[in-house]
């Protein structure tokens, strides 16, 4: 097997790298990880030959490069096929792609006005309206989500797997921001701020000390929201 290694920004803010990360350390699959410091002169120099996009994460895997988060997913599950990715059954199957697909192309709400940013919490922030409706977006996905499809486990789909990679980012957004969410989506957040990959990810990001002002919003959330 080619040599695997993820190219991911600051595990502090890079919300997309810690979904592609997650797929390659699921995978059980040996890989080298290499970070490179976003919004730096660095980053900028070195991208290009690193990724197609010009973005983080891109998984190198020998000569080829997969980039996007969600690509990498898919690719690790091809990689690892033993390990679960999307649900089997196929109205399962058919929920966790819309879900999925629909974090990729929307919450721009969330992903303009909300940043990942680990390091940091607040309480009695407000957002705007655009902010809240993909909080309640999110909070009914998961919702459905556990009450059809979840008995097998504690994550979306029972046991974590690719849908619940594609959340992990929107998780840890709603416990940085004190976000009130329905009593299944609360226990489901818990699940995944507590699973040993997310956790590993989150420690690393607190010996981080780059500081990316434009994802401080928070600090200034009312106005910004
Ligand atoms: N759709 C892409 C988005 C990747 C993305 O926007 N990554 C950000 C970091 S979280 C990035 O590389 N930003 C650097 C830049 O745009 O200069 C994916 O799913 O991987």
């Amino acid at each position: 097997m080619p040599a695997l290694k993820i190219i991911i920004g600051n595990k502090t803010y890079s919300s997309w790298s810690l979904r592609g990360w997650l797929a390659v350390a699921h995978s059980g699959l040996v890989f080298e990880e290499e970070l490179l410091q976003l919004d730096t002169p660095d980053f900028h120099e070195r991208i290009g030959a690193l990724s197609p996009s010009r973005t983080v994460p891109a998984l190198h895997h020998g000569s080829e490069i997969i980039w996007d988060s969600l690509a990498i997913i898919d690719y690790c599950a091809r990689l690892s096929p033993e390990k679960n990715w999307w649900p089997s059954e196929t109205a399962a199957y058919g929920y966790a792609r819309s879900i999925a697909a629909e974090m990729h192309s929307s919450y721009m709400g969330l992903r303009t006005h909300a940043p990942m940013n680990l390091r940091d919490s607040w309480t009695g922030l407000e957002f705007s309206e655009a902010v809240q409706r993909d909080v309640t977006k999110a909070d009914n996905r998961w919702t459905t989500a556990r009450e059809r499809f979840g008995d097998g486990g504690e994550f979306l789909f029972g046991e974590f797997g690719a849908a619940d990679m594609m959340f992990a980012p929107v998780v840890t957004r709603f416990l940085s921001y004190g976000m009130k969410l329905s009593e299944t989506s609360t226990r489901y957040m818990e699940a995944v701020r507590n699973h040993p990959l997310v956790d590993a990810w989150y420690k690393d990001a607190a010996q981080e000390t780059a500081v990316i002002e434009h994802d401080q919003v928070a600090l200034d959330a009312k106005r910004l929201g």
